[in-house]
């Protein structure tokens, strides 16, 4: 007699990648997982343009002959071949030996082998998948019924460095409007201001094109004319700067860093030292209601971080977004040296769900806030959407209110909110709780 082989519902019974697009048009993955009991989850990954050097690799062909060498058919063939028949059998429900089994195949720090791109869509499809078995929204999965919080977006709409073909060397201007009862509330006062900046922008004979987050990307006389801009859109909205809505930078220094030195290199090519970069901040910060600094100094520029730090970290939120990398290692290390009070969390910085939780909760247990963010290169993939629920991260940051796969993600956050009626709550002002008087 055969000896009868029990599946669970919940064991992977299939892994199949795909190349597509992502909003660039470069090619990227995505990974479908079946389960036994017919459960499907579906999930693709994002790619950075202004990537930090630490981040795990994304593997990439490097054929001249497809897509500039930027095909993921290697990445793609990893899933299928060597990832799929190692993963089928395994219970999706236990995400942990699914994401070390996972990190144990390739079996290098930065996930050089497989390609961290080829990794997390599995991790991330897995998630999926399991919560669809169990017929509860992935929030719920993720967060293990701890989901209560909706984040406060912070939405760039403002784009220049890497990001958009203009003069600006910052590469995002973004509001928050923490000052709402609730996730929709934020997001419509944001997408008024939104609209005022194009009014505004038009009227001044600027471009009203967007660039890749979906902010607008005109050439403009200096970076400070941006937070002008937007101080006058929001005051048109009808709404008050530094109460209802705040503002916040992400610099992605490690763009500028030439030799030691920050070049605005898309305008004047002014060079600035980090002391500069941070007198620079400290005038910004004193001149307009500026919650949040993201990424104000380079990647290895520890020291003028740790000065940063020390002379603004009471002051405002100071993310870390390329010095650390959503790794834990260089987080802890950022901790010990005092370094940022905040971390930015990007799922393909380190490849796998469990290592990006790891990540969160090490944050949060010694005080730094958390931001779940996009890539500028993005899906209609709405999981970072749930992931910031689930962890309660309280903030999110997903661009600007136009291009769908950026709104896709708040979309789905209008969704949960509803979803968890009386139970959820919007994080507000109390993420800023720290540096608001
Ligand atoms: C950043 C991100 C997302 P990129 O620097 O924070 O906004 O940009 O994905 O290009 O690294
Ligand atoms: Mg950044």
């Amino acid at each position: 007699m055969k000896a009868k082989v029990r599946r669970k519902k919940t064991s992977i019974a299939q892994v199949q990648g795909r190349e597509i697009l992502d909003s660039r048009g470069h090619p990227t993955i995505r990974t479908k997982v079946t389960l036994h009991g017919g459960a499907v989850g579906i999930a693709s990954v994002p790619s950075g343009a202004s990537t930090g050097t630490h981040e795990a690799l994304e593997l990439r062909d490097g054929d001249p002959g497809r897509y500039f060498g930027k095909g993921v058919l290697k990445a793609v063939a990893n899933v299928n071949e060597v990832i799929a028949p190692e993963v089928v059998g395994m219970d999706a429900l236990k995400q942990r030996k699914l994401d070390d089994r996972l990190i144990e195949l390739d079996g290098t720090p930065a996930k050089n082998k497989l390609g961290a791109n080829a990794i997390l869509s599995v991790s991330m499809a897995a998630a999926s998948a399991a919560s669809a078995a169990l017929n509860i929204p992935l929030y719920d999965h993720l967060g293990k019924k701890e989901a209560l919080i909706l984040p406060v977006p912070l939405v760039n709409i403002l784009n220049g460095g890497t990001h958009a073909d203009n003069n600006l060397n910052i590469q995002e201007f973004l509001i928050a409007p923490a000052g709402s009862p609730s996730f929709e509330e934020a997001i419509r006062k944001a997408a008024e201001v939104f609209h005022n900046l194009k009014k505004l922008l038009k009227k001044k004979g600027y471009s009203t094109a967007v660039g890749d987050e979906g902010g607008f990307a005109p050439n403009l006389r200096a970076d400070e004319e941006a937070l002008d801009l937007i101080m006058e859109s929001i005051v048109q909205a009808g709404y008050r700067a530094g109460d209802d809505i705040f503002l916040a930078l992400d610099v992605a220094a490690s763009e500028l860093f030439e030799e030691r030195m920050y070049v605005f290199k898309k305008s004047d090519r002014s060079r600035r030292s980090s002391d500069e970069m941070i007198d620079l901040y400290e005038r910004l910060v004193r001149a307009y209601p500026i919650i949040s600094i993201e990424d104000g100094l380079a990647e290895d520029d520890w020291t003028g971080w740790a000065a940063l730090t020390a002379r603004l970290g009471k002051k405002i939120q100071l993310i870390g977004d390329d010095i650390f990398v959503t790794n834990i290692h260089r987080l802890k290390d950022g901790i010990r040296k005092g370094i940022a009070n905040s971390i930015l969390i990007k799922l393909n910085q380190i490849g796998t769900l469990t290592e990006t939780i790891e990540t969160v909760s090490c944050a949060q247990g010694q005080g730094y806030s958390t931001v779940i963010s996009h890539r500028s290169g993005e899906t209609e993939d709405t999981f970072i959407a749930d992931l910031s629920v689930a962890l309660n991260t309280g903030q999110i940051k997903t661009g600007s209110v136009s291009r769908s796969e950026r709104v896709a993600k708040y979309n789905r956050l209008l969704e949960i909110e509803e979803e968890l009626k009386d139970r959820g709550s919007f994080a507000g002002k109390k993420v800023f709780a720290p540096y608001i008087a």
